[in-house]
Parts: C-alpha cells; sequence; structure tokens
C-alpha cells in the first residue's frame, strides 16, 4: 500500500496528507475510542465507482450510536466526503478509510466530555492477502485467541478497540507462517477472521456463522447473501463447529480489502481440491463483475465518483 499523498478531509476540510494531525493526549490513543470504515473503490468502463457506499456510511452510522458517539456531520456530508476525497487525489482505485474519534479534551476513561473528530482519507490498496491467495487460494490456521464474548466488546460496531484482538489473532498466523486465521467465538463455534467474514460449502449448500456469533455484519458478506440468491444457491446462517471447516467442499473469506479469497489449506488440512472450488469460483467472479460494473448494478450499489 502507498501511503503520503494527496489530501485528507479532516473535520470538514480538505487538508494537505502531512496535515493531518492529532494530539498525543487525544483520548482515541489512550483508550481506543474509534469507530471506522474500509470502503473500495474500483475504476469501471464509466470512470471510478465507490461500492456500497451507503451501506459502509449506514453501518460508520451503527457504530457510532452503539459507542454513544454524535457524529457532527449528517450522513450525507460524510457520504460526499468519501467521493471528494477519490476526486480531488485523482484516483481511480482506491481503498477508502471514514474514521471518527474521541479527541482531545480530557484523559480518563469517560469519554463524554471528549470533541468528536471526523476524517477521510484514501489509498491505493492492492489484494489484501496477496494475488496469490485471490487465485489459489490462502492458508489459514485456527487461532488460539477467541472472539469477545457477544456481552463484551459489541461486534457488530467496527470500532477501533476491536481491532486489538485482530491484531494478536493476526501477528500469531503471520508469525505462524499462515496468510491469515480463523477464530472461534466464545462457545466454541467459528466466529470469522482476523478482517474478513468466513463461509463454508458442504454438499452445495453455502454456510457462513449468524451474527450472534461475535462477527462484523459484513457488506461485502451481505453482497455473497445477494449474488448467491440471484444464482439459485442455497445460503443458510447458522452455527459452525471448528470440524466443520476441515471437511467443508470449500472454504472462502469476504471483506472490503480481501473482496473473495479462497482457502486452500486449514491447520494444514487441505481443505477440498485445494484449489479455488467451483463454488466460490463462480461467486468470486460475480463479485468482480459487480464491483467492477460489468454486471447490471440492480441494487444500485455502485456510486459514481465523476
Ligand atoms: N470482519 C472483520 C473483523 C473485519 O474487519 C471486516 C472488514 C469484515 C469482517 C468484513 O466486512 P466488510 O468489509 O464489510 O465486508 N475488514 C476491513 C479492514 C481491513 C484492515 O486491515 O483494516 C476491510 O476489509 O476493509
Amino acid at each position: 500500500m502507498s501511503l503520503n499523498k494527496g489530501k485528507i478531509w479532516f473535520d470538514g476540510k480538505l487538508v494537505d496528507w502531512q496535515d493531518a494531525k492529532i494530539h498525543v493526549l487525544s483520548h482515541v490513543v489512550h483508550y481506543g475510542s474509534s469507530i471506522f470504515e474500509g470502503i473500495r473503490c474500483y475504476n469501471t468502463e464509466k470512470g471510478p465507482a465507490i461500492f456500497r457506499l451507503e451501506a459502509h456510511i449506514d453501518r460508520l452510522y451503527d457504530s457510532a450510536k452503539i459507542y454513544r458517539m454524535d457524529i457532527p456531520f449528517t450522513k450525507e456530508e460524510f457520504l460526499n466526503a468519501c467521493v471528494e476525497v477519490v476526486k480531488i487525489n485523482k484516483f481511480k482505485e482506491c481503498y477508502i478509510r471514514p474514521v471518527v474519534f474521541r479527541g482531545y479534551g480530557e484523559l480518563g476513561v469517560n469519554p463524554l466530555k471528549n470533541p468528536i473528530n471526523c476524517a477521510v482519507a484514501a489509498w491505493e490498496w492492492g489484494a489484501y492477502l496477496g494475488k496469490e491467495a485471490l487465485e489459489k487460494g490462502a492458508s489459514v490456521h485456527v487461532s488460539s485467541w477467541r472472539r469477545p464474548a457477544p456481552d463484551t466488546f459489541p461486534a457488530l460496531a467496527k470500532a477501533g478497540g476491536n481491532y486489538l484482538n485482530s491484531q494478536l489473532i493476526k501477528m500469531e498466523a503471520i508469525n505462524s507462517g499462515y496468510d491469515e486465521a480463523i477464530v472461534l467465538d466464545v462457545y466454541g463455534y467459528v466466529s470469522e477472521a482476523s478482517g474478513e467474514n468466513i463461509f463454508i460449502i458442504k454438499n452445495g449448500v453455502i454456510f457462513t456463522p449468524p451474527t450472534g456469533s461475535s462477527i462484523l455484519a459484513g457488506i461485502t458478506r451481505h453482497t455473497v447473501f445477494s449474488i448467491a440468491r440471484d444464482m439459485d444457491m442455497r445460503i443458510e446462517q447458522h452455527s459452525i463447529p471448528r470440524e466443520s471447516l476441515y471437511i467443508a467442499d470449500e472454504v472462502f473469506l469476504t471483506g472490503t480489502a480481501a473482496e473473495v479469497t479462497p482457502v486452500s489449506k486449514i491447520d494444514k488440512i487441505i481443505i477440498g481440491t485445494g484449489k479455488c472450488g467451483e463454488v466460490t469460483k463462480k461467486l468470486q467472479t460475480q463479485y468482480f463483475n459487480l464491483i467492477k460494473g460489468k454486471t447490471k448494478d440492480k441494487y444500485n450499489w455502485l456510486t459514481y465518483v465523476k
């Protein structure tokens, strides 16, 4: 990923990249009090298009509600800020990162006396788990860490603090020689990966854990539901025991960053044929066609940057 260029939208103004700064005593630095989004913009025949921008902004405001943060901008203003950042930086393809955080005012756990600051930045970001994983499949393990129990950290909020758990998971995976890790919830059922949702396919049926399994309600996950439905594939949400992973015909991960990435090995056990499975390939192809504007955008998921 290449950082450090162009403009960042910061509290309503476009500022130079190096000027988008905060104080070290900002609440967020000490207590992880932020919420954020990750959105991709793709180059299409009709120019750059942001994929599912509205859904991401809706989720940002949902995360804010959970954490009692009053965002001092309307959804429309935030949405326009994302478009503006792509436009002003002349990106064709990029990853957009809106972030809302508790700023500088008063330290101490009580966050309520601090201002709410907002920013939107964008940069170029390639295949999240590598190009090879996207084509041939990622090698993952089951983490020794668990996702937070439902009554600890609200998983449906995409909050900065949640990503301390994700960092432990990711560091362990990388240090053990894997691309990524699958994490179990507090009850021992499959939850998700450090930054992706998970799907398994067995005998033609697609399964994914429900929102009660400490997952982020991924927007790519929702997109896959729609694609699968449109292709008359059966998809079910229910609790998945760990061993279902090993005996699945296919496993894949979804996320804005990871898109639709097949999994070829879990704990060194080969999944299915060990290559990108047939169903995964179909879903992945349709996903790429959608984001690139190659199939009809019947759900109005593309926001063109003019
Ligand atoms: N679970 C987690 C924990 C998660 O972070 C993501 C997104 C998802 C599921 C999938 O959500 P969605 O993008 O709406 O389909 N992870 C983002 C962060 C990546 C990062 O390293 O930062 C992403 O994919 O943009």
